[in-house]
């Protein structure tokens, strides 16, 4: 490690920061965080990290598909960058750290060496990409498809829940949807994420820090039942109940889930009912179901078989079934001469041997594989909690993974 650069402060300020941005005005709702892209909170919360990034000595600009970057210039100008990123949107209800504590933690690494005034051949950017959850508009990951070069149009149609168009919010924001895949970057040398690890092993093994083989694969579908309307006091044998059946169906998801204990997961976790009354059998239910796997032909069985009980539970209780596949991903593995750095700079400054992980959760890595070599830092959250607000990591993990950070970016520039 070098002993010049002063790295005391800055994991317990990312920390902190994450919890200053877990509430209004930089949430959408007043009793909850919620984030969602090209919202209020959102844009409160660019102008917040775009003081941080200015204090850390970044220029900072907004990229037509509304993601922030910061850039720390290069010994000389237009060098190719080392990338740090993550999103700074959120789920309903979630928790602090998820996505932005890989931002402030990009921003920490980059004040640490504007402290000492050091400078690389390369430049340092932390990009805060504007959508990966998906919480308002049925996209998922724009930010980081539209900087990778993945997402060449805008959808007109697209809309949020109140009708709004994506089109529109992004105009809202001084931003021409047409223009969107213009946010593609060039000249980048790798991408890091650092993020909380969403899963419980770090805390099992009693380590603060890990690293990442690869992220799973994922398919989500909007499934829907069409049955019949009907008043409650229809006879048992008569009706054709949509919610009866997606019950049944969700039980059977979950069966299908189970049946790979290592590598599957299925969830439905979004799920609305017709009119929805206590007097009317429901005619009408939508749901989502998402199923990841890091292996593809086990998320290919789990989704034929998933179909297959679909079918078979509409036609025996004569509902009619439409389902839609409405988002694919597929996995990223991490970059192994990157991962290998990783582990060098975590051994160096926190003295552990970190395990190497496998993320069933979905990050920008996965993305932004398409366009540099990648590698992820997993930070132990409690309990593994995430996509909820009692998601809670410890500063001294934090401060852990900033110096980890500031030590690789050391290594990334001798390598
Ligand atoms: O769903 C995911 O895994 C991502 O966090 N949006
Ligand atoms: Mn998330
Ligand atoms: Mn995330
Ligand atoms: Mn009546």
């Amino acid at each position: 490690m070098n002993a010049a650069i002063d790295n005391s402060i800055g994991g317990a300020r990312a920390k902190a920061r994450c919890d200053e941005l877990g509430t209004t005005p930089y949430s959408d709702r007043p009793d909850c965080l919620f984030r969602p892209f090209l919202g209020p909170g959102h844009r409160a919360t660019l102008d917040r990290i775009a003081t941080w990034m200015r204090e850390a000595g970044m220029g900072v600009a907004i990229d037509e598909a509304g993601n922030l970057i910061g850039r720390y210039e290069g010994a000389k100008p237009e060098a190719p960058a080392l990338l740090f990123g993550s999103h700074v949107d959120s789920v309903k209800d979630g928790g602090r750290y998820d996505g932005m504590l890989g931002v402030l933690l990009g921003i920490e690494a980059i004040a640490a060496f504007h402290q000492k005034g050091k400078t690389f051949p390369f430049a340092l950017e932390v990009i805060g990409f504007g959508d990966e959850e998906g919480s308002r508009f049925p996209t998922y990951m724009m930010g980081s498809r539209a900087a990778a070069g993945c997402l060449q149009e805008i959808d007109d149609a697209v809309a949020d829940e109140e009708g709004i168009t994506l089109c529109d919010a992004l105009a809202d924001w001084g931003l021409n949807a047409a223009h969107f895949a213009r946010a593609k970057r060039s000249n980048v040398l790798a991408y890091v994420e650092a993020h909380i690890e969403q899963a419980p092993h770090l805390e099992r093994a009693g380590l603060p820090l890990g690293l990442v083989r690869g992220i799973a694969s994922q398919y989500r579908y909007r499934v829907v039942f069409q049955g019949q309307a009907a008043h409650a006091g229809t006879a048992m044998h008569e009706r054709r109940d949509a919610l009866a059946a997606s019950a049944e169906a969700i039980e059977a998801i979950e069966r299908i889930g189970q049946r790979d204990p290592i590598d599957l997961v299925t969830t439905v976790g979004w799920l609305s009912v017709g009119a929805g009354a206590p007097n009317i059998v429901p005619g009408r239910v939508e749901f989502s179901v998402d199923i990841r796997a890091v292996e593809l032909d086990v998320r290919e069985q789990a989704a034929e078989h998933i179909v297959a009980a679909l079918r078979e539970i509409g036609a025996r209780r004569g509902i009619e079934l439409e389902i839609t596949r409405t988002q694919e991903l597929t996995g990223a593995l991490c970059d192994t001469r990157l991962n290998t750095l990783l582990d060098s700079a975590i051994r160096a400054t926190a003295k552990e041997t970190p395990p190497l992980l496998v993320s069933q959760a979905g990050h920008d890595a996965m993305i932004m594989a398409h366009l540099a070599p990648m590698t992820m830092l997993f930070i132990r959250c409690a309990g593994g909690i995430s996509h909820n607000p009692a998601e809670s990591v410890e500063s001294v993990d934090v401060e852990a993974a900033h110096r980890a950070l500031v030590e690789f970016v050391e290594r990334f520039g001798e390598a």
